[in-house]
């Protein structure tokens, strides 16, 4: 195959970037595609569709992945190379997180069965399943590494308070299954995400292209403050304990707790909830999903303490109890630097700037950097958005993002 077939189809990949920005689309330009919802149902079917138009075999696992395969005829043994990201994605958030990667990893998929390219070892693009953590943080590749329980996977709710268990009956898969989803170790030859950086980084730097070092770990926890219900016109102000304000004194605090543990902590809370939830009525508790993120565990665990006393503090200052139940710790993940080689120079012999750097995003490839040797690429982000309508990246970027993408995965598949 000579170089020029050696490049993804662009206006395909545009094509299925803006069907895939229908699911879930919002009056607001973003989506809401969060995981095993209507949208992303709907997505998965079309994917699905998709790919048997491409006559490209695939299955999806018990927690959801798709994994799609291109196989090489005379090495099926061979560990394969896999390519991906996710289509879920936050409530109103943006058309090209996770759908990038994963549209680019479809795009490379159909142009090696295209284009016959002889493979060394089969090539598997991988749709992973709740990378947003709408039910546990990056729910599918987490299976990928580790098996859940069944009495854990009873446990996790989505941020709707409905059961995953019923989710994922109601999309027609076997529970049982979802205790089976682990890689054993060997299958996974190399892994490679395409991902817009969702920073500005690369944006004011003028680079074409980030090469991934390492993913920032993160943690996540419920902080409930306990105060008690009265009356919103008879009860004195000096004679309430009304947990709002407890919670209102914590977050104003957040940017100097975060700044005692390091320049590169970052600490949110993205979901409040009061009860019990009536305007003419002090509340009588407000829950507070924490995400905290750093560079190092130790940090990590650092700032997760540092933050529960801050909260103790504050809900000192207006007689609360305060309740702190952590959900998950996922850890820094320093990513393959022999596959950080291979994407620069893959992208310096098609005359690309590129930038090795961290990711302050959580991403899938954490995981996988567990169970293979894994590389991301990042292209820039306008005005560095992300998580919201206005996240956007140029066709010109994409394109170049998935070309690096393509012959990346080329060069590990023919090895
Ligand atoms: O939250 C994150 O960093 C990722 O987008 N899930
Ligand atoms: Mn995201
Ligand atoms: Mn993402
Ligand atoms: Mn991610």
């Amino acid at each position: 195959m000579s170089d020029d077939d050696l490049t993804i189809d662009g206006a395909r990949l545009r094509a299925t970037l803006e069907t895939l920005a229908t699911f879930g689309a919002e009056p607001s330009g973003g989506v809401s595609r969060t995981s095993f919802s209507p949208a992303d149902a709907a997505a998965r079917a079309w994917l699905r569709d998709q790919c048997e138009a491409s006559g490209l075999s695939q299955r999806t696992d018990g927690i959801g992945n798709i994994v799609v395969t291109v196989p090489a005829p005379d090495a099926s043994e061979q560990a394969a190379v896999w390519t991906g990201s996710h289509i879920d994605s936050v409530p109103d958030g943006g058309r090209f997180d996770g759908a990038l990667g994963s549209m680019a990893a479809l795009e490379v998929v159909r142009r090696l069965a295209e284009t016959r390219v002889p493979l060394r070892r089969p090539v598997e693009m991988v749709v992973f399943a709740d990378e947003e953590g709408c039910y546990h943080h990056l729910l599918g590749s987490t299976a990928l590494v580790r098996p859940y329980a069944a009495d854990e996977l009873e446990r996790l709710r989505g941020r709707d308070g409905d059961r995953l268990v019923d989710a994922l009956d109601a999309l027609g898969w076997d529970v049982a299954a979802a205790t089976r989803t682990t890689v054993p170790p060997g299958t996974v030859h190399a892994f490679v995400e395409l991902h817009i950086e969702q920073g500005a980084v690369l944006e004011s730097a003028g680079t074409d292209l980030g090469v991934v070092t390492s993913i920032v770990g993160m943690g996540g926890g419920a902080l409930e403050f306990i105060g008690r219900a009265d009356h919103a016109g008879t009860t004195p102000m000096r004679l309430r304990r009304d947990p709002l304000r407890g919670a209102g004194e914590f977050l104003a605090g957040l940017p100097a707790v975060t700044a005692s543990i390091s320049e590169t902590a970052v600490a949110t809370c993205g979901i409040i909830a009061v009860e019990p939830g009536g305007a003419n009525v002090v509340p009588s508790l407000a829950r507070l999903q924490l995400d905290f993120r750093d560079v190092r565990r130790s940090s990590i665990e650092a700032l997760e303490s540092a933050l529960v006393d801050a909260a103790r503090r504050a809900a000192a200052a207006h007689d609360l109890e305060v309740r702190y139940t952590r959900d998950s710790i996922t850890d820094p993940a320093p990513l393959d630097p022999r596959i950080q080689d291979l994407i620069e120079s893959v992208a310096s012999a098609q005359g690309h700037s590129t930038r090795r750097m961290p990711s302050g995003a959580g991403h899938d490839s954490q995981n996988m950097s567990r169970i293979a040797p894994t590389g991301m690429i990042f292209i820039p982000s306008t005005g560095g958005r992300s998580h919201s309508p206005a996240e956007h990246s140029s066709w010109e970027d994409i394109e170049r993002g998935a070309n690096v993408l393509l012959r990346t995965i080329v060069a590990l598949a023919t090895e």
